[in-house]
């Protein structure tokens, strides 16, 4: 077997293991954050469950913390006392960014994780099957439920030789999604295997983990090695060590081969982590703003190699550059050791360890601008400046850019090696844990409103097409989030206003006024995030049903938990007969529903289009009732 397999097998609950079948796995961990965490704990609460019932649950506060009204404190106040009142850890804001938090103080190999967040795959760094996911499945892991997902196809992602200096595990992951596209991991799981496994630690494995959620995959893992021991060993966690790999005669379902001595630095263009450059054809290009930091590239590796090539230097005049640590055991290392001296000598800002403005959480770069990030998605508009365009690369790519002021290639520029410590520095007090509070009292503000709920299925849907979109929509742009709009995220009615208002800002009206309606996409529709919101806000407008080429995972999981009916053209090209502004008619659609077959009637202009639900049997008794809480209540 190979190591997804195995994990799979040690937790399987429910199904057979054959790619492309439902099956359902036991959850021993489960992780959310603050944007999604609201929501979760509220659907949580609606299951009934008094204390969680996984081996470790996090509550972490680390991506929406401008505060800038009462908004935000309420939800972080909620999200403690609710947490801890159930059984789960709170990590307080100013303890880090989740992923980055979760691998130094949680994960464990072989284990399962499952997060309110697409990046949780970072896990995979430390050899644990980490899953990103709506958070009413995390809501229902917490309650003890099994998680559902198709059986994986598994790829191994075979690395060979060893990575140049100036070359990054970042630049891996932008080679795979070079090779793969923004939807070429859908339905996968990638595997990464062979001799250049060794030279990457684990912080560097986490980058390509983490990064793997761009491709559309289920997850991606690296095997539990020396390399792995030794950085538990660092984090002072040895006991939570075991050695994993793939058998020695592992079979998968497809091969790449990265040939890591021959890779040169990339970026990401404007704006899809997707469409990937080599930084050679970049060079030269004047550059705005850089911002280091994400769950992607804030470790204690990447900031320590920022610091030797910031050391006794000034960023160019013409550029702002930002620093977020990772979490308070990076940034306190590099307060320790000099090296934050050196970030701030060279005029580096220095941000708190959270999310900021990889969620566009502040630092909306000025108009026009570019702006270089080490972050994992530069979709339109996610900065907040709609006509910024931004560069994903490396943080050796960011620095040594931000000296220059155009982007440079760090290939070749001479910096002092950085070593992975022996020791982490460990202080964990600003972790709550469940044990220490007796009678916690739910503290709920103004601002957190009920989530709003499904009903059964009609026999009859009926609507317009209220808006046609093309293919690669992302939650970004389906629910953005920005600093102004995230203090929203436990107010449904609020948000619906800005649905969809990247691509149409009269989009909310509309369905508003006409009752809901359809959503007709092209293929992709919802890559990106986690966030429910994008499946909630929709469900609150009315829309019955997203007719798209083809879904990203997290999100048609996350329409169908919430009794919206996610369907594929059969045929592609029908995708040409609907018309914003159509009429548009489904008969019968409890026994297409279980038929997994549709018919659209597109009243508008008499073609009758077939349709297809790609669903398994669970979850179309799930559609039937309107929903994963109904379907529990019955
Ligand atoms: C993201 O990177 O897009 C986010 C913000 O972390 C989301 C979660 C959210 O929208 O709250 C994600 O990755 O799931
Ligand atoms: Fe936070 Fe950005 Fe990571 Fe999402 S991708 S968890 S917003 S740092």
């Amino acid at each position: 077997m190979n190591l997804t397999q195995k994990i799979i097998k040690s937790h399987l609950v429910s199904g057979n293991m054959n790619a492309g079948e439902e099956i359902s796995i036991r959850i021993d961990q489960t992780l959310t954050q603050d944007s999604t965490g609201t929501m979760a704990y509220l659907q949580f609460k609606a299951t009934g469950v008094d204390k969680v019932k996984t081996e470790r649950s996090v509550a972490y506060i680390d991506h929406n913390m401008l505060q800038a009204s009462q908004l935000n404190a309420d939800d972080h106040a909620y999200i403690q006392t609710v947490a801890l009142s159930h059984g789960i850890y709170v990590s307080k804001p100013g303890n880090g960014i989740c992923h980055q938090v979760h691998l130094e103080r949680f994960g464990k190999p072989g284990k399962t994780l499952l997060g309110s967040d697409s990046h949780t795959p970072t896990g995979g760094g430390i050899g644990m099957l980490a899953i990103g996911a709506g958070g009413l499945d995390v809501a229902l892991a917490m309650g003890g439920a099994p998680f559902y997902l198709i059986m994986p196809k598994v790829v191994n992602i075979e690395l060979k030789g060893n990575l140049r200096k100036g070359v990054t595990a970042k630049d891996v992951i932008l080679k795979v999604l070079e090779i793969l596209t923004t939807s070429g991991g859908v339905g996968k799981v990638m595997e990464y295997t062979g001799e250049g496994v060794k030279y990457l630690t684990v912080p560097e494995r986490a980058t390509i983990t983490n990064m793997g959620a761009e491709l559309g995959a289920t997850t991606s893992v690296f095997p539990s090695d020396e390399t792995t021991r030794e950085f538990l060993v660092a984090q002072g966690r040895e006991s939570d060590f075991v050695s994993l790999t793939a058998d020695a005669d592992a079979t998968y379902d497809e091969h790449i081969v990265i040939d890591l001595d021959n890779l040169a630095p990339l970026a990401a263009c404007p704006h899809s982590p997707g469409n990937v450059k080599p930084i050679s054809e970049l060079e030269g290009k004047k550059v705005d703003q850089i911002c280091i930091g994400s769950c992607t590239n804030s470790s204690y590796l990447d900031l320590m190699k920022v610091a030797r090539i910031l050391k006794g230097k000034t960023v160019s005049p013409n550029v702002s550059l930002t620093v977020s640590p990772g979490s308070r055991q990076v940034l306190t290392m590099l307060a320790e050791n000099g090296a934050l001296a050196d970030i701030i000598s060279s005029g580096a800002r220095i941000l708190e360890c959270a999310c900021g403005p990889c969620i566009g959480n502040g630092q909306s770069p000025k108009q026009d601008a570019v702006s270089l990030r080490t972050f994992n998605r530069n979709f339109y508009n996610r900065t907040g400046t709609p006509s910024a365009n931004v560069y994903l690369v490396s943080p050796e790519t960011a620095a040594v850019s931000a000296l220059t002021g155009v982007i440079t290639s760090p290939a070749g520029v001479d910096f002092a090696d950085v070593e992975m410590p022996e020791k982490f520095l460990i202080n964990d007090n600003l972790i709550l844990k469940p044990e220490d509070f007796d009678n916690v009292e739910i503290v709920r503000g103004d601002n957190i409103k009920p989530f709003p709920k499904s009903k059964a299925l009609a026999e009859t849907l009926t609507g317009e097409a209220l808006i046609k979109l093309g293919d690669d929509i992302t939650t970004d742009h389906i629910m953005p989030s920005n600093a102004s709009l995230l203090a929203y995220r436990s107010n449904v009615p609020y948000l619906s206003d800005y649905c969809l208002s990247n691509c149409d800002k009269e989009f909310p009206a509309r369905a508003k006024k006409l009752g809901g309606g359809f959503i007709i996409a092209g293929s992709n529709y919802g890559q990106g995030s986690s966030r429910e919101h994008a499946a909630l806000v929709p469900l609150y407008l009315g829309i019955k049903a997203v007719v798209a080429k083809s879904f990203a995972r997290i999100h048609k999981d996350n329409l169908m938990n919430n009794g919206i009916i996610p369907l594929v053209f059969e045929n592609a090209s029908d995708y040409d007969k609907i018309s914003q502004g159509d009429k548009l008619r489904i008969d019968n659609a409890i026994d297409s529903v279980k038929a997994r077959k549709f018919t659209l009637i597109n009243e508008s202009t008499g073609d009758k289009i077939p349709l297809r639900l790609e669903c398994g049997d669970r979850q179309q008794n799930m559609l039937v009732v309107g929903g994963s809480l109904n379907s529990i209540k019955h």
